[in-house]
């Protein structure tokens, strides 16, 4: 069967035959051969007319007994699951109960019911619950789950409220119906980091974070994340907490993030456990997130949930924006707003430029784990934002109101979210529903006109074509625009312009020729196009009151001088060094700005920035000038990087709180350019007295960026090999700043390192993936980066396809490469098709990059 063949279409959606009252499952574990039984309580479905079989879902089961109604039925399960023809069922209330083998030990996958170093964990989202037991395992057959777990483990864990436990067992009980992606189960020697929480109308939840023994000292950054966060939903969403406990699990082996199974969240432990020792300012930041986005899953995606899964954005879009509100009143809005845009402009501007390019809502998939992308995810939060900016901070707060009470309990639509806005607003959304359904990102350009009384300005879009689309319409696009004064003052706060045409002209009475600041706070994730001189953006650079654009101002200098240097050899002029040395020392401003500002533009965004004018990137050459650029930085601003340095050296114990945290990342900022000049002094200095892992590895980083730190890394590999999460950044650290030319070899080098447990996600990622990542490396002329990351993909395939799926999307920008670039990867993806075998998962994505 090809790939093609399982092809699965929003448009042939149709609710279940049947509903599903309550499921008991009984669990008697054993890493082998664990016994699963089941008992649905059914009844046909009165939206369905007429009788109909009952299909359902169930794959890898060993069928051990089938009843229906108490009656032994002898029918034999296919590939895919179980029919039970209409013809059996009666037409009123009846239950089906099945017991079933399955062997968690064998489960490499880590989707349904595995192991991970002796505790049982579960991972059901998208399609794992077939995994578990024969079941309806689609979003809109929500029920009540019943749980027995059997078995010596001291910790038995499900989803709901506890309902009794004894030597041996446990039982839950979830009153709330829920999906069976929402089904959880853990059991192992955990224990918890425990504390109270009272909601606002007076409930006690009792609050745990399980994990091994010897890391509950690491779970008090997670679980004061958690009280904020359930705080923050409380205060500004209006939504509490529904059950008597909250636990999360943390767990080694995962193949994502972190999961938002009702009641009993289970993380991948990087996501969890954090000590100024182990952890650096960066996993503080994405633990509070990743906390907050589970957190925030319990209303947005369990209490409503999807109806299918194209409806995928309507849960994560919603709850990737509500995660992003949340760090910005935790620590910074424009901090947080530039970070969320080179993200967005890193992995989703580059997924919506190529081959694998898809609407926010797909209305086709072959398997569903593939699009747990950038483009669902953060182009999805993306389109809530314009929303909100559209009808304003009022009528969203009464909208999200609305949608909470009109749909609590239900399995709903990207329709019925819209519906929301537009009956609180009366605007009709139709237009603005194409960022749904449409891919690709809009380029708009902009022209200019001041006749001495009247600045117009002309906004023009094209929405480029897609794999599959290849018209489209324009869209409705929100430009926030600010206009200054040539002497710095705003004469414009910011306003926004509805942009719905091809072209419009807006326009604005003034008596001096303004400098425009547009698209202020990224209000669209479109391309700009604007003919900008240095000095204009120097002047916003200065000026700007939108932190956002005063930023992308710097930063569209440092991507003009770099393309520059790679094109013509040019070299960075003083007016720039000057421009970026202002902002570096100016203590006006935020440290944590000014540490982003002092970041240079990544190799892959220059790559794409010089695809999209037409010129096929050279990757050795990139790196190469790139490396020139932060030399000529580090030279120009020298004298006064020691005492910066020294400035920023934060008195008293280690923080993890966003202002100690932005200093530490200008600190390192300057200390990675004055290693550049001092020969690696002031950093290994820096690494000897380090008492925190952001600093540790912060220092080591810049000493092997300048070739130096052998004896550092070994020190590291000493100290810390008893601690994975640690040992997973040591692995990554080389391979990022190893030179394109030996990249590859030092990725070898380390795959055959006794501690590459290659069959761990986390390990594989930190190895495999950090050579995806380097640029230079990865596209290496002799192909020996490609061959190296198809080689390792088609390795973890059989195990684990989920990962490898996810991980070949290294591949999908060969479009902006030279002939003989696209002809290698050409011929990996040639290769990984032609394998026998290959899952599902891999062979979709594959066959996407290959059209
Ligand atoms: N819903 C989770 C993401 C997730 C999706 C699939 C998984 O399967 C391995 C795991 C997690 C989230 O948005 O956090
Ligand atoms: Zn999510």
């Amino acid at each position: 069967m090809t790939a093609q063949d399982r092809t699965v279409f929003l448009s042939d959606y149709q609710p279940f035959t049947h509903l599903v009252e309550q499921v008991a499952l009984t669990f008697r574990l054993s890493p082998g051969a664990t016994r699963v039984t089941a008992r649905l309580s059914l009844a046909p479905n009165p939206a369905r007319a007429g009788r109909q079989d009952l299909r359902l879902d169930g794959e890898g089961l060993t069928l051990l007994s089938l009843r229906l109604n108490g009656a032994p039925l002898a029918l034999t399960p296919d590939e895919t699951g179980l029919t039970i023809p209409a013809g059996l069922l009666p037409d009123a209330p009846f239950t089906v109960e099945t017991e079933v083998e399955i062997a968690p030990e064998a489960n490499t996958a880590l989707e349904g019911l595995y192991m991970s170093r002796g505790m049982y964990c579960t991972q059901c989202e998208a399609e794992g619950f077939r995994k578990i037991t024969f079941y309806p395992d689609r979003p809109d057959v929500m029920a009540r789950f019943r749980v027995r777990i059997e078995s010596d483990l001291p910790v038995l864990l499900s989803n709901g409220n506890p309902a009794g436990q004894g030597p041996g067992w446990a039982e839950w009980d979830d009153p709330w119906p829920k999906p069976a992606y929402l089904f959880a189960l853990v059991a192992g020697d955990l224990v918890a980091h425990s504390a109270p929480f009272t909601t606002a109308s007076g409930m006690p939840v009792a609050l745990n974070i399980w994990v091994r023994p010897g890391d509950q000292d690491r779970c008090a950054y997670a679980m004061d994340s958690l009280i904020r966060s359930m705080r923050w939903d409380e205060q500004v969403y209006g939504r509490e907490y529904d059950l008597s406990v909250f636990n999360i699990v943390a767990v080694d082996d995962f193949n994502m993030g972190a999961m938002e199974n009702k009641g009993l969240n289970i993380f991948n432990s990087k996501f969890v456990l954090a000590s100024p020792e182990t952890a650096t300012d960066d996993d503080f930041g994405r633990i509070e997130a990743i906390i907050a986005h589970e957190y925030f899953h319990n209303w947005t995606g369990n209490r409503i949930t999807c109806r299918d899964w194209f409806q995928l954005c309507l849960k994560e879009g919603l709850t990737v924006f509500r995660d992003q509100q949340f760090t910005g009143d935790m620590r910074s809005h424009a901090v947080k707003r530039i970070e969320d845009v080179l993200l967005l402009r890193a992995r989703q501007f580059r997924e919506d430029g190529g081959p694998l390019a898809h609407p926010v809502r797909p209305d086709s998939f072959v398997e569903i784990n593939n699009f747990y992308t950038a483009t669902v995810y953060e182009k999805g939060a993306e389109v809530i934002g314009m929303l909100r900016r559209l009808v304003g901070d009022a009528d969203y707060a009464r909208a999200l109101d609305l949608y909470f009470t009109r749909h609590d309990g239900d399995a709903a639509t990207i329709e019925d979210w819209l519906k929301v806005f537009e009956d609180v607003t009366g605007r009709d959304l139709a237009q603005f529903k194409r960022w749904y359904t449409e891919a690709g990102t809009p380029v708009v350009k902009v022209t200019e006109d001041w006749d001495g009384a009247t600045y117009s300005l002309t906004l023009s879009q094209t929405n480029p074509p897609t794999p599959g689309q290849p018209e489209k319409a324009p869209k409705l696009i929100p430009v926030a625009l600010g206009l200054l004064n040539p002497n710095g003052d705003e004469i414009l706060p910011t306003t926004v312009l509805e942009l719905a045409e091809p072209t419009q002209t807006f326009r604005f009475k003034t008596a001096t020729r303004p400098v425009p600041s547009i698209l202020r706070g990224f209000s669209a994730p479109v391309v700009l196009e604007r003919q900008v001189t240095p000095e204009e953006r120097a002047f916003l650079l200065a000026h700007d009151t939108d932190p956002f654009n005063k930023w992308e101002a710097g930063r569209a200098l440092a991507k003009d001088v770099l393309a520059r240097m790679v094109t013509e050899g040019a070299s960075p002029g003083p007016d720039w060094l000057d421009a970026l040395a202002r902002v570096a020392f100016d203590e006006t401003l935020d440290p944590a700005f000014r540490a982003l500002a002092l970041r240079l533009p990544a190799e892959d965004d220059m790559a794409a920035t010089l695809h999209a004018a037409g010129i096929a990137p050279d990757p050795a050459r990139i790196w190469a000038e790139r490396r020139r650029m932060a030399e000529a930085v580090a030279r120009h601003l020298a004298p006064r990087l020691p005492a910066l340095i020294d400035s920023l050296a934060e008195p008293g114990p280690f923080t993890p709180d966003a202002r100690a945290a932005g200093r530490r990342a200008l600190r390192l900022a300057a200390l990675s350019l004055l290693s550049r000049v001092d020969g690696g002094t002031a950093a290994a200095a820096a690494h000897a007295g380090a008492d925190n892992m952001t600093e540790e590895i912060g220092s080591l980083a810049c000493l092997l960026d300048i070739g130096q730190g052998a004896a550092e890394l070994a020190r590291f590999e000493g100290r810390w090999s008893h601690d994975r999460n640690v040992m997973d950044k040591w692995f990554a650290l080389q391979i990022a700043y190893a030179a394109p030319d030996l990249a590859a070899r030092v990725t070898t080098a380390l795959t055959a390192h006794p501690a590459f447990d290659w069959k761990n996600p986390n390990r594989f990622r930190a190895v495999i993936g950090a050579l995806s990542a380097n640029h230079g490396g990865f596209h290496h002329a002799s192909g020996a980066g490609y061959r190296l990351v198809a080689d390792w993909l088609l390795r973890l395939d059989p195990l684990n396809p989920q990962t490898a799926a996810r991980m070949s999307t290294a591949f999908e920008t060969w479009p902006r490469y030279d002939t003989a670039r696209r002809a290698l990867v050409q011929g990996e993806l040639a290769r990984m098709a032609g394998t026998a075998g290959l899952s599902r998962d891999l062979a979709e994505m594959v066959a996407r990059m290959r059209s």
